[in-house]
C-alpha cells in the first residue's frame, strides 16, 4: 500500500491512504542516516505493510525536500518532502521577522528550486510608519521578482488572494513562532485545530506550540504543512560559493564583474557592489553577506 506521510513524530507516522489515517512505525533499517536527524517527513510517499503494527517498509523516491539544520547539532533536518511551494510567512510587528531570516528561506527555496511566496501578515495592528515600512519591503522583494503579499490572518484580510495560489500545491508554510501559521491554516483548512498561541505580553514573541511538522488540507489537492516554529533559519548542505546564484538580481548583474567567478564579496570591479542602493537592495545584500559569513 502507498500512503502519503502527514505526520512525523519520530517515533510514529501519520500516513494517509484513501482518507484513512494509520498510525505506523518505521522498519528498523530505514532509521539509520548519519546525515540527517529525520529520515522520513511529512509530504514523504511511502509504503505500507501490516504486521502486529502498520509498518513503513519503504520511502519513494523524493521529487524534493527541504532541510534546514538542526538546532541540536550539525545534522540536517528534514523540514517537508515532495512540495510545490514555499510560503514564508512574516510580521513586521510581535514578532519582527528579520530580512535576513525571509533571504535565508529564499535562498533554501530557490536551491531546492521550489516556488517561494512571501506573506506579510497582521496587516491590522500596523499604524501609519510601519505601513509605510512594510510598503518598502513589499516593493524591494516584488521588484526582484517574488510574490509577495499582505495579509491579516486574525480578521480575514486579503487571503483569498492566497487561495488560488494554493489551489492544487502542497506548499510548506514557515516563520518564526508567533507570527501565524496556525492561524492561517486554521482559517484555511475546515479540518486543522491548530492551538493557537497567544503572543507572550512580555517578549511581544509567541511561544512555540508546534513541534513536529504536519499537513492540512485545503481541499482534495491542496495541502498547507506546519512547520515548528524556529527562530532561525540555518541553511545545510549548502556551499558558499553557490549561495550567489540563489540571488535572481545579483545574477542579472555579474555579467559586468571583472571576474567571472565573482563573489561580490571584496573583488575589485564588482558590479553588485556598484548597484548597491540601485537595482541592489542594500538589505539584501547584508543578508548575502552575513548568508555566506555563517557557512
Ligand atoms: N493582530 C493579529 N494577530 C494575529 C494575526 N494572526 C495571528 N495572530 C495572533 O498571533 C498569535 C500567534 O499566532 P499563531 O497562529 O499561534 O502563530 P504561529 O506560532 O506562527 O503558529 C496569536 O495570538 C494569534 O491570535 C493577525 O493577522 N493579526
Ligand atoms: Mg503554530
Ligand atoms: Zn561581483
Amino acid at each position: 500500500m502507498k500512503g502519503l506521510v502527514t505526520k512525523s513524530t519520530g517515533k510514529w507516522y501519520d500516513v494517509k491512504i484513501n482518507n484513512k489515517i494509520y498510525k505506523t512505525i518505521l522498519r528498523g533499517k530505514l532509521k539509520i542516516d548519519n546525515q540527517l536527524t529525520n529520515p522520513i517527513a511529512s509530504g514523504d510517499y511511502v509504503e505500507l505493510i501490516k504486521n502486529k503494527d502498520v509498518i513503513i517498509n519503504n520511502i519513494y523516491k523524493r521529487k524534493n525536500c527541504i532541510i534546514r539544520k538542526s538546532n541540536r547539532n550539525d545534522k540536517g533536518h528534514i523540514m517537508a518532502s515532495n512540495i510545490d511551494q514555499l510560503l514564508i510567512l512574516c510580521s513586521i510587528k510581535e514578532p519582527y521577522t528579520k530580512i535576513s531570516f525571509i533571504d535565508r528561506c529564499l535562498v533554501s527555496a530557490n536551491y531546492y528550486n521550489i516556488k517561494p511566496i512571501i506573506v506579510f501578515n497582521k496587516l491590522d495592528i500596523l499604524n501609519k510608519n510601519e505601513l509605510e515600512n512594510l510598503n518598502i519591503i513589499l516593493k524591494n522583494y516584488l521588484t526582484i521578482g517574488f510574490d509577495s503579499f499582505v495579509i491579516s490572518a486574525k480578521y480575514n484580510i486579503n487571503v483569498h488572494n492566497l487561495l488560488q495560489i494554493m489551489e492544487k500545491n502542497k506548499t510548506l508554510v514557515i516563520g518564526n513562532s508567533g507570527v501565524g501559521k496556525s492561524t492561517l491554516i486554521n482559517l484555511l483548512c475546515n479540518k486543522s485545530k491548530q492551538k493557537i498561541n497567544p503572543i507572550s505580553k512580555k517578549t511581544k514573541k509567541g511561544k512555540q506550540t508546534t513541534t513536529f511538522s504536519e499537513m492540512f488540507e485545503i481541499n482534495e489537492n491542496s495541502f498547507l504543512i506546519d512547520t515548528p516554529g524556529f527562530k532561525e533559519f540555518q541553511l545545510y548542505g549548502i556551499e558558499k560559493n553557490e549561495i550567489k546564484y540563489t540571488f535572481p538580481e545579483f545574477n542579472k548583474l555579474r555579467d559586468k564583474c571583472k571576474f567571472n567567478n565573482c563573489n561580490h564579496e571584496n573583488e575589485p570591479n564588482c558590479n553588485v557592489k556598484k548597484n548597491i542602493d540601485k537595482t541592489i537592495w542594500r538589505k539584501r545584500y547584508t543578508s548575502y553577506l552575513s548568508i555566506i559569513k555563517n557557512l
